[in-house]
């Protein structure tokens, strides 16, 4: 549980704090492969979080500024891959970073200083996850880029929906794959390893959800499992 507050203890304006500032925000990130459903729960996170009278800045990796989003366009357009050569996995790792550099700087710590909670939809595990291990970069590199970005930014809470990609990518098979999702299977049976891998390292951060359930059992875990993660014991 993340020390400095609770949904039952928003931030708010004491008489210590008026001396020292308002308490710092808590950074609850929200992880999975594509198609497991982040977006159908983002907003069911946002809804749990404003009813406990928390004001939650919702945003999204890569992405969340204006720069951010231009190197998102980048990211996922197809026409990269289909370039002469197609995009190299440095670049794509290190535009990753770039958008996160801006979107640290500038929405997330002063969210975060100003006392307002921030709910990503992605963030640093998803580099993990996806360009050290889909892409076999390995945890190093991915590392170094996390300290030389963030500094001692971590998220407080990362709620993670666990899905076998197989099912994932039925849930959107109807629908126009971006460069990324157009990787082979084993690339994202390596992404999910990961993931696993990771909220197997740091329990007290991650809490993971069975996205294999119907929406509405899904949307009630997801509840469940933040209100236990931000609950005091
Ligand atoms: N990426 C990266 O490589 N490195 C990084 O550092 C970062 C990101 C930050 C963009 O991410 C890509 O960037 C992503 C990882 C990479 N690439 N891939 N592949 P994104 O988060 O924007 O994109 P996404 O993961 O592809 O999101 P998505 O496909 O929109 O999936 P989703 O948001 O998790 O799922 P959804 O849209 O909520 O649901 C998908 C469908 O399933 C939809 O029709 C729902 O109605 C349905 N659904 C949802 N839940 C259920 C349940 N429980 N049962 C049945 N059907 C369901």
């Amino acid at each position: 549980m993340p020390a400095s507050s609770s949904p039952t203890q928003p931030p708010s304006s004491s008489a210590s704090e008026e001396d020292d500032g308002p308490l710092r925000g808590q950074f609850l990130t929200l992880e999975g492969s594509e198609g497991v459903g982040k977006t159908t729960n983002l907003g069911v996170i946002e809804r749990y979080l404003r009813g406990q009278n928390i004001d939650v800045l919702v945003t999204r990796e890569p992405g969340g500024t204006a720069l951010g989003e231009r190197i998102r366009a980048l990211l996922l357009d197809v026409a990269a891959d289909e370039s002469e050569p197609p995009m190299h996995q440095m670049a794509e790792l290190l535009l990753m970073f770039a958008a996160r550099a801006q979107h640290v700087a500038t929405v997330i710590e002063p969210a975060l200083a100003a006392g307002r909670w921030v709910l990503s939809d992605r963030f640093t595990d998803a580099s993990f996850a996806y360009q050290g291990a889909g892409r076999e970069m390995g945890n190093a590199t991915v590392a170094t880029l996390e300290t030389l970005v963030q500094g001692s930014l971590r998220p407080d809470v990362t709620l993670y929906l666990d899905l076998d990609p197989e099912i994932a990518f039925k849930r959107i098979a109807e629908r126009e794959h971006d460069r990324i999702e157009r990787e082979e299977r084993t690339f994202f049976h390596r992404v999910r390893d990961c993931y696993l891998a990771r909220a197997a390292a740091e329990p007290e951060r991650f809490a993971i959800v069975d996205a294999s359930l119907d929406i509405e059992s899904v949307e009630r875990s997801v509840v469940a499992a933040l209100a236990a993660k931000l609950l005091p014991a």
